[in-house]
């Protein structure tokens, strides 16, 4: 990590292999960004991680975790308005989160630029949807620019901070998983570390910045002049990219990982199109694309997810009167998940029949993978918790997930969290739930982070319009599903130690008057504590503690003198009774095909959560390993 703290700050010139997330980071230092907030999901963490290889007191910038995407926005808004350069960034559905004051922004002089960096996940591949987010950025008359590798997540940053600082107004640099994680050389400029400038500039006269009545169309009206000189600008600038291959039939206009994937499909093709890849994908450089259409006889349009780019330039070429043909989405599938070289060939087969050589069967030469199906980690307090939650819950009752590793508890053994929406969204879903119920008990679950982050409105919803459901309260302090960013509760923040504020001491402070608490380990008593929550007939709050395993190995594994331990099974006593594997479920057991079980020692932490599970105490006592399990990672 240090020697990636080190890399980042250099202030010669040099390349290096690097990923969309870490180029980001030397991106935000050469542009002199002074303030960074966030809130962890995937695919961005891995910026946090290179923001963290600088120590504190060496690192450029201000940086935190915020409670949640709408604060980190507002945090990095009101930093700009003192005029520091400011960035944010956030998964795709954090968007959500942060929508009331997203579509806001463009309405304010940002005195000293603002950076939204976005993660969207075509392709879900840890999110609930796949939403496109150039719908919000139209919506909110925000530029968006959109790189397609590493190197470009450098240079658009770059060019991105100079036009919101210039034009004061912000800018979305969107990225999506796989340029997040594409790993690439990339070539870095040197960087002045030139001693900031703090003064604080914030001067109301630099507004309105009070969007009300009669000020909203002028605010409104500013905000669609500097689009359309944005526009202006995009229509000369380095960042849209012409591919000559001299070919006046066909063209293709396309952007991102779309535009990589055509590469590497066009190295088959005979007779190429040429390509004209939009960097700024919002607002559309109108001229570009008209000057692009007249010039060919059919245009295919080559966009991951919505037909965003479609409806627009169908649009324009309506409005002209062009009769170039302009080919969009063609098939159901074209909407839905990644365009990955295989799925892109498909699409360019589809539209030009002839282009491609015929398909041969591609040998691809790549290791046997099974499929694996998520699963909490050896010793995780959520799998005890559910283990015992099962049995306090008859056949009848509801049980709503929310977003964690707990969601997990979903999943075979356990069936618990049967309904998913968003993060902080079950409290409210399950008061819903019980309305005109007198039969079936609710049960919600919630993670510690996702309480402060989005769960405490419908804590308070509970509380005020008396809805009479359980919450169970996953604490492993932690964020722990996105890699164990610290959340209020942690007694720690991004920086430094901090003053925990403990979950317990805010839901009394905010009137819950039955609260149990319990470490999940103690799988009877939680059994015993969420059957009484249940029959309590008021808003009931069981907190079921338990370090996140994970996060606390790993720690164990760092200090001088670790030894690793794990379980057994005494086949003596086995009855074979099978609870291990089949209600419990760690994937450290394993069933033999004569019925035994067996511990997997790469798997077992040693945490014995599993004793209590086996009725015939056949599971040993966690024993020191002998040797193969001592590493240090
Ligand atoms: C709006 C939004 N922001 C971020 C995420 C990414 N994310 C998924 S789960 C999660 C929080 C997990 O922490 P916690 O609630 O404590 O549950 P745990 O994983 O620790 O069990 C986050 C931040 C998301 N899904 N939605």
């Amino acid at each position: 990590m240090k020697k990636l703290g080190d890399m980042l700050l250099k202030q010669g010139s040099f390349s290096e292999i690097v990923m969309g997330n870490t180029a980001l980071v030397r991106a935000m230092i050469e542009s002199g960004t002074r303030v960074v907030a966030a809130y962890p999901g995937s695919p961005t963490p891995e910026i946090a991680d290179a923001i963290g290889a600088i120590p504190k007191e060496t690192r450029p910038f201000y940086f935190e975790f915020s409670t949640n995407e709408k604060v980190a926005t507002e945090i990095t808004f009101g930093a700009a308005l003192n005029g520091h350069l400011s960035t944010v960034f956030f998964k795709s559905v954090g968007l959500n989160v942060a929508a009331d004051t997203f579509v806001q922004l463009s309405h304010m002089n940002i005195i000293g630029g603002m950076v939204v960096v976005i993660g969207d996940d075509p392709g879900a591949n840890s999110s609930q949807n796949e939403q496109d987010n150039r719908h919000y950025a139209q919506m909110s008359y925000i530029p968006v620019f959109e790189p397609a590798s590493p190197t470009e997540v450098y240079t658009f940053y770059k060019a991105a901070a100079e036009l919101s600082r210039k034009m004061q107004m912000p800018v979305l640099l969107r990225l999506t998983t796989h340029v997040c994680h594409a790993k690439e050389k990339v070539r870095f400029e040197s960087w002045d570390p030139q001693p900031p400038d703090d003064t604080p500039v914030f001067d109301p006269g630099n507004g309105p910045y009070i969007p009300l009545t009669a000020e909203v169309f002028p605010m409104k009206r500013r905000a669609l002049q500097r689009l359309a000189e944005v526009e202006a600008y995009a229509n000369h600038a380095p960042l849209n990219t012409f591919i000559d291959h001299d070919n006046p039939e066909q063209g293709i206009i396309t952007m991102g990982l779309p535009f990589l994937s055509l590469m590497d499909v066009l190295q088959e093709a005979e007779e190429k199109p040429d390509i004209l890849k939009l960097g700024i994908v919002y607002p559309l450089p109108q001229q570009l694309v008209r000057d692009f259409l007249k010039s060919h006889r059919e245009v295919k349009l080559l966009e991951e997810l919505d037909n965003v780019l479609e409806k627009e330039i169908k649009l324009m070429a309506f409005d002209e009167k062009l009769d170039t043909t302009i080919i969009g989405k063609q098939d159901l599938e074209d909407w839905i998940g990644e365009y990955t070289p295989d799925k892109v060939s498909t699409i360019i087969r589809n539209t030009w029949p002839d282009m491609l050589p015929l398909k041969t069967e591609r040998v691809i030469d790549k290791p046997y993978v099974p499929m694996r199906p998520a699963q909490m980690c050896p010793g995780c307090g959520h799998r005890s918790a559910f283990h015992a939650i099962k049995k306090a819950l008859d056949e009848n009752a509801i049980t709503v997930a929310d977003i964690g590793c707990h969601t997990l508890g979903f999943m075979p053994p356990y069936g618990v969290g049967e309904i998913l929406m968003c993060m902080g969204a079950s409290t409210a879903m399950g008061s819903g739930l019980s309305l005109f119920n007198t039969t079936r008990k609710v049960a919600a679950f919630l993670g510690d982070s996702t309480f402060f982050h989005a769960g405490l409105p419908g804590i308070v919803n509970a509380v005020f319009n008396k809805h009479p459901i359980t919450l169970i309260l996953m604490e492993n302090g932690t964020t722990a599903m996105t890699g164990h960013q610290d959340h209020a509760a942690s007694g720690r923040n991004f920086n430094e130690a901090t003053d925990r504020i403990p979950v317990r001491q805010v839901l009394e402070g905010l009137g819950v008057t039955h609260i149990y608490e319990v470490d999940t380990y103690q799988q009877s008593r939680l059994t015993e504590l969420v059957k009484q929550a249940l029959n309590d007939d008021a808003f009931s709050v069981v907190i079921a503690k338990h370090p996140c395993m994970l996060k606390f190995n790993r720690e164990q594994r760092r200090k001088p003198g670790y030894q690793a331990k794990r379980v057994d099974i005494d086949q003596n006593k086995c009855r074979q009774v099978h609870e291990c594997v089949e209600r419990f479920g760690c994937p450290t057991f394993v069933l033999e095909k004569d019925n035994r079980i067996i511990v997997n020692p790469d798997l077992c932490i040693g945490d014995g959560s599993c004793r209590q599970t086996c009725p015939t105490e056949a599971i040993t006592a966690p024993e020191t390993a002998q040797g193969d399990r001592n590493e240090t990672i």
